[in-house]
């Protein structure tokens, strides 16, 4: 999570459609193990069967896909490990979680027109959508907790990246973006490990191997159904969403109009003690005073504040 104004936005609904190109269906061979640098048995295979068309058996489902293309610092691309029939189920399913009359619906429904949209996102950064305890606010607005799916991105992250495996996921932050939506370069500030799966449009995704963000980036274009895992609180990141299609399932599901990519992004929230203790440094750098002290000056409750304050991108 980066800039501040992303919570702050006021946003609608229309489903206007969008026309794509369809991503053939892949088949999963049944073979283990080949194709994954030995990463498959490493994991342990879910309990039981589902009829979700999602590939819930981290295990079987790491048998077969491709090698994961590495990043820095112990982090990896992975391609295509949704096909559109589970990018859809997904996204619909954590789509129904929140309650359509939250902030956040209702900040998605104020910029489902072009208008609507350079008037209340000027800057044209993504937009909260669903949130299972946000890693910095932790707040949530799913009504249900997403348990199997933060198991199963904790699974696989574990497999992906084994230096990850100190580190629980219990948060989850699916964002919008419209075309040419962005963050500019930034780190995770005090979080860690994380995973983030991509539906919709083709981003752009930069990474830097350098903590303090110098030197050349490392570019790859992000599709539908990859999944891309990284110490985003040590990795310098960026994103751009392309100016190109989204697949075409992404017409027949509610997309607000002018959203065109989907990024969920799974990793370990701070504690509530952590929460407070980056608020109240940040207070002191910005303010010179306490969140309490704050309060008092601005009448704004000191949760909020504390909101607020752990929003700020401050790394670049
Ligand atoms: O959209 C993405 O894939 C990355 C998002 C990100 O870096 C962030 O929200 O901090």
């Amino acid at each position: 999570m980066a800039q501040s104004a992303r919570g702050a936005l006021e946003l609608s609904t229309s489903s206007s459609r969008a026309r794509g190109d369809f991503r053939p269906r892949r088949e999963r061979p049944p073979r283990p193990a080949m194709m994954t640098g030995g990463v498959a048995s490493k994991v342990k295979p879910a309990a039981s069967k589902s009829t979700d068309p999602f590939p819930w058996d981290v295990s079987e489902w790491l048998g077969c896909c491709a090698k994961p293309e590495p990043l820095p610092m112990g982090g990896c691309v992975l391609r295509n490990v949704l096909n559109d029939i589970e990018q859809k189920w997904l996204y619909e399913h954590l789509g129904s979680l929140p309650d359509p009359n939250h902030e956040d619906l209702q900040g998605l429904r104020s910029t489902a027109t072009r208008e609507g949209h350079a008037t209340h996102n000027v800057k044209n950064q993504p937009q909260s959508f669903v949130t299972w305890m946000h890693p910095y606010s932790r707040k949530t607005n799913a009504r249900q907790k997403p348990g199997r799916f933060l198991e199963w991105a904790g699974q696989l992250m574990h497999a992906l990246a084994p230096s990850s495996k100190t580190h629980r996921i219990d948060s989850m932050l699916a964002q919008l973006y419209a075309p040419g939506g962005s963050l500019n370069k930034h780190r995770d500030e005090a979080l860690s490990w994380g995973l983030i799966v991509s539906l919709g449009s083709p981003a752009d995704f930069r990474v830097w191997a350098d903590p303090a963000g110098g030197g050349e980036p490392q570019c790859t274009i992000v599709r539908s159904g990859d999944v891309v895992v990284g110490e985003w609180g040590q990795m310098p990141h960026a994103v751009t969403v392309l100016n190109e299609p989204p697949p075409a399932w992404w017409a027949s599901v509610q997309h607000f109009g002018v959203q065109r990519r989907c990024s969920i992004l799974l990793r370990q929230a701070l504690s509530d003690k952590q929460q407070r203790k980056m608020a109240e440094t940040r207070c002191q750098k910005l303010h010179g005073c306490s969140v309490a002290a704050l309060s008092k000056q601005t009448g704004k409750d000191e949760e909020y504040l504390r909101w607020l304050l752990c929003q700020l991108n401050l790394n670049y």
